[in-house]
């Protein structure tokens, strides 16, 4: 069976040329940030990495085809569609094969972009371990992504809506390498910093494509979590976010929110409560990540 597979003319072409090409996620745009903003982030963020040297690749799928690249007019239009699903590993092929239309997930954009031969995505924060995960068993299918598709992923950690330690016993009992960029902590998503000593340091975007291509050569399978600080003028310090964070979660069980519904309902809150403060740090971060996902992408070419 051939896998119904579109590429945009941009990213068809940069395929074409062998040259660097970055994976952007679309679940951050229907279920991550409200509209316009959302279409608006995501047109600067892909902008930043053509700006950084590569092409971007927004991925979905519409109409049962997986796109790899969107047109301006299909991000436009994704960014205001109603009720579009949320795939992960667990819906994506069913939503191709039933003609459906859905957006994708860290897991899900993982799995599309290996099959389109790109090894270099970027988003904001990936899904973890819920707080509570202990009678909830909520623990994103993110993590078993990182372990099993070789494909490395540049965020600022995990959402801090989670909870980050044991997100990070997670990626490491699955053999996820988590590498802080340039600091020797792990950044917690809206703050640069935080008290968690990080298991991987590096300080170039040469050093990380060269560890996941080491990585690939040696047969291990997965990819890597590079953990990329957000700047420090657009942070907001942790403990600003905690009561924050904690009436959105108090919230949330309140009205049994559950699966996938507790992300998006989560950072739409903290929006709330934030003024809109929590989408601005969101929106310089992903910027960010995108901007060093196309210096690892173009690092990636270069040593292949
Ligand atoms: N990064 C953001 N905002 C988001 C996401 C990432 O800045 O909304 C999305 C990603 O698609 C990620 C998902 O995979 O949140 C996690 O969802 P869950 O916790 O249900 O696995
Ligand atoms: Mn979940």
């Amino acid at each position: 069976m051939t896998i119904p597979m579109t590429f945009s003319a941009e990213v068809a072409a940069a395929r074409l040329a062998g040259a660097p090409i970055v994976a952007l996620e679309s679940t951050i745009i229907t279920h991550g940030m409200p509209f316009p903003q959302n279409v608006e982030t995501a047109q600067i963020v892909e902008q930043d990495v053509r700006d950084a040297g590569a092409t971007p690749a927004t991925i979905a799928v519409m109409n049962g085809t997986l796109h790899i690249g969107l047109e301006a007019d299909e991000l436009n239009s994704l960014g205001q569609a109603q009720n579009v699903a949320k795939l992960s590993r667990a819906d994506i092929a069913a939503c191709i094969a039933m003609g459906g239309n859905g957006a994708t997930t860290v897991a899900a954009t993982m799995i599309a972009a290996q099959l389109a031969g790109i090894s270099v995505f970027a988003t904001g924060g990936i899904g973890g371990v819920h707080r509570g995960a202990e009678t909830s068993f909520d623990i994103s299918a993110d993590l078993h992504e990182l372990a099993q598709t070789a494909v490395t992923v540049v965020a600022a950690g995990a959402k801090a809506i989670l909870d980050l330690d044991k997100t990070f016993e997670v990626l490491e009992t699955l053999g996820v390498p988590v590498i802080a960029y340039g600091q020797d902590t792990l950044p917690a998503f809206w703050s640069a910093t935080s008290d968690m000593p990080a298991p991987l340091r590096m300080d170039s975007a040469a050093e990380i494509a060269r560890a996941q291509i080491m990585r690939s050569a040696m047969g291990l399978s997965g990819g890597q979590l590079v953990c990329n600080p957000i700047p420090s003028d657009a942070q907001i310090p942790a403990e600003v976010l905690a009561p924050v964070i904690a009436q959105a979660l108090s919230e949330a069980d309140a009205q049994n929110i559950s699966a996938k519904a507790v992300t998006p309902f989560l950072l739409g809150r903290i929006f709330e409560l934030t003024e809109g403060r929590s989408l601005t740090a969101n929106i310089a971060l992903v910027r960010n990540n995108a901007r060093l996902a196309a210096k690892i992408a173009a690092e990636m070419v270069n040593q292949a």
